[in-house]
């Protein structure tokens, strides 16, 4: 399974493109419209979410609501784009037309269409216009953008489906925390049936009082003209044993998850499981001790290994988390550089988002999604749905105390 997306955050339109997902694959549209709108939920969100429209294509891979097993094809359209036509041009503009305003006709400097030369710090704007040979940080952030993910989230929502009729994979993600604010250690985790409730919490946090005290800090943060990050986590359940492997550490199922969160804009760090909690645990309260079950399987008496052992699903409830840093665009801005003057300035803004950790956490169960389709893949095969069902039942049933 591979993916790859294209496109810019004011651009005509997102694509994406998902390679190597078996037919037989029930999916529809609404689908994977359902996923965008979970992914455009979450307070603290800036403007542009409110006016702008995700608007879905699926250009291939999908007839009459299956898979068939050739790449999926996904555009997501921007209803934004008329007055970005000049400024987002595939092909050269005159630059008078760069003066007028795209909505009204009027000819006057536009905002947008001004060059940003007033680098961010935290974002990809400095180094990308020194790497890439801009003296506009457009291109930059036009790529850098989190709006990206927005393709993601489509293909993972694909995966996801897939995941679930083949093997009764079912995700979760939800917020644990947001600034300083977390959810306490040892408070109800939620199930893949709690994901209605998620979706309509505010912040996509499971335990309510918490979930008020991260609404009332990100109020204070944009009060103060600042931004906040977050820790979302994602849970995977019925993952069955034995996928990725301890034997190339690449392929370690850790790894592979690891890297696809780590991908995700703005995300610092990544855990599985207890993670940097658990190092700082003793050997004996740090792993999760295996007994055998009044039904005679073979399980683990806790999860704080995250379901992953030597680079391999073990069989309990997959579990990652990821640290979100505060967003770049910071409104009471940070000193910067003016690289066209060389002068000292505040960084450029215009507007932003307050807090965006709720869609990360949307955006963290698409990759998990991937990554855990693609490994499904990987151990068990098929080209078909069927096929990978019966592949996985046939291995499942060679360990049945597993
Ligand atoms: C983003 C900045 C904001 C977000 C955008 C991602 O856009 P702008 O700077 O134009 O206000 O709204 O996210 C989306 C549009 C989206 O659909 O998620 C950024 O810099 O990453």
């Amino acid at each position: 399974l591979r993916w790859l997306t294209s496109g810019e955050s004011h651009g005509e339109a997102l694509v994406g493109i998902l390679d190597g997902l078996p037919a037989g694959v029930e999916l529809t549209t609404d689908d994977v419209r359902s996923a965008l709108a979970r992914r455009r939920l979450g307070y603290g969100r800036g403007s542009r979410q409110k006016f702008e429209q995700d608007e879905l294509r699926v250009l291939g891979g999908l007839r009459h609501g299956v898979t068939q097993g050739g790449p999926l094809a996904v555009e997501i359209a921007n209803s934004e784009w008329p007055k970005w036509v000049d400024v987002m041009s595939a092909d050269p503009v005159p630059p008078e037309a760069l003066l007028v305003d795209a909505g009204t006709g009027d000819v006057r400097e536009i905002a947008r269409n001004r060059p940003l030369t007033r680098p961010r710090p935290g974002h990809a704007d400095l180094v990308g216009m020194r790497k890439y040979g801009f003296e506009d940080a457009r291109p930059v952030l036009e790529r850098a953008s989190a709006r990206e993910t927005a393709t993601r989230v489509a293909l993972g929502a694909a995966a996801a489906k897939f995941l679930e009729q083949a093997l009764g994979v079912r995700l979760v993600s939800h917020v644990v925390g947001i600034g300083p604010v977390e959810v306490p250690e040892g408070a109800p985790v939620p199930g893949p049936d709690d994901v209605a409730a998620l979706d309509a919490d505010p912040v996509r946090c499971f335990d309510p009082a918490t979930s008020a005290a991260m609404v009332a800090e990100i109020d204070d943060c944009q009060k103060a003209g600042d931004t906040l990050g977050g820790v979302v986590e994602v849970l995977a359940y019925g993952v069955p044993s034995g996928l990725g492997t301890y034997a190339q550490s690449d392929r370690r199922l850790d790894a592979r998850l690891a890297a696809v969160l780590m991908g995700i804009q703005a995300i610092k760090g990544v855990e599985v499981g207890d993670g940097f909690r658990t190092a700082r645990r003793r050997g004996s309260a740090a792993h999760d001790e295996i007994e055998r079950g009044a039904d005679g399987r073979i399980h683990r008496r806790s999860n704080r290994a995250g379901g992953v052992e030597g680079g391999m699903s073990n069989g309990e409830v997959v579990r990652v988390r990821a640290a979100m840093k505060p967003i770049s665009t910071v409104p009471r801005a940070l000193a910067t550089v003016d690289v066209v003057t060389g002068e000292e300035a505040k960084a450029q803004h215009q507007r932003s988002d307050v807090c965006a950790v709720p869609p990360a956490a949307v955006v963290a169960e698409a990759m998990v999604a991937l990554v855990l389709a693609e490994q499904a893949l990987e151990k068990f095969g098929g080209d078909s749905v069927a096929e990978v069902r019966r592949n996985a039942e046939a291995y499942l049933a060679a360990i049945p105390e597993l």
